[in-house]
């Protein structure tokens, strides 16, 4: 193998690696919203988002 089809096959590598790494990231779940700001009661305890003890604020999880 020449020089010339080294480079050329390294490029096509490349861009293999760079089409799953698009293809991984476009697969991605949309992101949920943060359980303190969805307006469910995540924990079934009858508090809903902020009025939940465990909420400190809209962005937290618990
Ligand atoms: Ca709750
Ligand atoms: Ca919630």
């Amino acid at each position: 193998m020449n020089k010339k089809a080294k480079i050329q096959l390294i490029g096509v590598v490349i861009l293999v690696c760079i089409l799953f790494i698009g293809l991984a990231a476009a697969a991605k779940p949309v992101r949920a919203p943060k359980e303190c700001n969805d307006k469910i009661d995540n924990d079934g305890d009858g508090n809903i988002d902020l009025a939940d003890s465990g909420c400190d604020n809209k962005n937290d999880r618990d």
